[in-house]
């Protein structure tokens, strides 16, 4: 999809969102963001995993905590973070160890953390069941077993998830295996393999979080206007010259991004949500809902040393951000082609599925059906909202399933919603009827459904029972009650 229309599509749906009426600050008025941009290294993540050593056998420690950051030169933002001020460690496992994990709630609110596109039985799941109280300690304890991809783990509290991510609790879990290792692919974290969790956030004149929920914030989702790189504003970063590797998480509340670099130049995708692609697929763009990730390489080779470059985020919304710098630097990356051969995925057929359900991602007009004469909200699945006392669907242990959603939005009222399940990594066998985009064959825990889109994907339910949560990831969906529960049984 060109950039104009990505812009023109949201242009459409959204009108634009008012920025400055509600005394959100806004990018060309607060100085302090602008004066310097790209003069801040871009953060990396500290990692999170085991010693190595094999006596060891601490678990891996995170503390929900308080904290203040320093978006603007001219004053703190209160926020929240695991063992830090923004952000989480990003925690590196490997396929078939097993993982204890110690989750300290620090904070005056309920919270609970949730491995997003992890596939572990449900009691660790970290859906709204898995409350952790305030001053409580949290002990998941699983096996990790499926293959090398990039998660990430948040809060999903009910009602709280949004509010949580946008305090600033969110961070990377990496599978690596035997696949990974042995593939020609950067791997040095943080040096030619580099994170990059995307954000925006609004920010009222005293430089806290604006996270207030309108209505108009509840349809449209919470919408930024300032774009942060690993929690920091127009960071950059240098990469030695050839293959670089970038892990990209949309770990906004609800915007859907379009990233590109400077000039179109092309990229290759070589893995979604749930891991490798079979083979890397070049492009000029990728699209990511909230919640999704995509690796990607980028060869710098026929560039220069001292050469700079931007990586580009358009926003849903309309805003387009210079998002950070890349400066090439007179080393010599250790990768210097992109590699040809991936990882053989085989995907599910559909002649293999014990049974086809439907659901529909409602968007009511006012009036409409669910729409109350107290003025309750038009967001449901099935036309239902979630309640934590009901499971809406059910499934014997081991059942092969197609999910056949379509987005299903009020002709004054388009709004898009994706889905995501927990458990599972899916295919999906078509969108609109056509088989999907090379980049979206592969494994997925979330997808994109644009205003009338109908997607029909794939999944096996195996190994665990119990009960996992189906959802819109735009947050502000999400806790509007835009979830329901599907229960494996034994
Ligand atoms: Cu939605």
């Amino acid at each position: 999809m060109h950039r104009r229309d990505f812009i023109a599509r949201s242009a459409v749906a959204l009108g634009m969102a008012a920025f400055g009426k509600y005394g959100f600050i806004s990018p060309r008025t607060a100085a302090a963001a602008q004066e310097n941009p790209f003069s801040n290294q871009l953060y990396i993540p500290p990692l999170l995993e085991k010693s190595g050593v094999s006596t060891d056998i601490s678990p891996l420690s995170l503390v929900v905590q308080k904290g203040q950051h320093e978006f603007f030169s001219n004053g703190l933002t209160d926020t929240l973070g695991y063992n830090g001020s923004i952000l989480g460690p990003t925690i590196r496992v490997r396929n078939k160890e097993n993982v204890r994990l110690q989750v300290q709630n620090s904070i005056d609110q309920i919270t609970t953390v949730h491995w997003h596109g992890l596939h572990v039985p449900a009691q660790w799941d970290g859906g709204p069941h898995q409350v952790i109280e305030p001053g409580e300690v949290w002990k998941p304890d699983f096996t990790i077993n499926q293959q090398a991809a990039t998660l990430w783990y948040h809060p999903h509290a009910m009602g709280l998830t949004g509010e949580h991510v946008y305090r600033g609790l969110a961070g990377l879990f990496i599978i690596e295996d035997e696949i990974s290792d042995t593939l020609a692919l950067p791997r040095n974290y943080g040096v030619d393999d580099i994170p990059l969790i995307i954000q925006d956030r609004r920010f009222f004149e005293d430089r806290s979080f604006a996270y207030v929920r309108s209505m108009h914030d509840i349809m449209h989702g919470v919408l930024g206007n300032f774009l942060l790189v690993n929690g920091g504003l127009k960071p950059y970063a240098e990469l030695p010259r050839g293959i670089a590797r970038f892990r990209l998480l949309n770990g906004s509340n609800s915007s859907i991004y379009r990233f590109y670099f400077s000039d179109d130049q092309p990229f290759h995708v070589i893995a979604s949500d749930g891991g490798f692609l079979s083979t890397p697929v070049g492009v000029q763009e990728l699209i990511l809902s909230a919640g999704e990730r995509a690796e990607i390489l980028f060869d710098s080779g026929a560039l220069s040393p001292g050469d700079r470059l931007r990586l580009l985020v358009d926003q849903y919304s309309g805003n387009t951000y210079e998002a950070m710098e890349l400066r090439i630097s007179d080393k010599r990356a250790e990768q210097q082609e992109v590699v040809s051969r991936l990882r053989e995925q085989s995907r599910l057929d559909e002649s293999s599925a014990d049974r086809t359900r439907n659901f529909a991602m409602e968007t009511m007009s006012p009036g409409g059906r669910g729409m109350g004469m107290m003025g309750g909200n038009r967001l449901a699945i099935n036309g239902k909202k979630m309640d934590m006392t009901r499971i809406d669907v059910t499934m014997p242990l081991g059942s092969t399933e197609i999910w056949e959603v379509e987005n299903r939005s009020a002709t004054m009222m388009q709004l898009p919603h994706s889905m995501h399940l927990h458990d599972v990594q899916f295919n999906i066998l078509d969108r609109n009827g056509q088989f999907p985009d090379p980049i979206e064959a592969g494994r997925k825990d979330t997808v994109l459904l644009w205003p009338n889109d109908k997607v029909r994907l794939i999944a096996q339910f195996l190994d665990y029972t119990g009960i996992y949560m189906f959802h819109c990831h735009m947050l502000e969906h999400e806790d509007d009650g835009m979830m329901g529960q599907f229960e494996v049984v034994g």
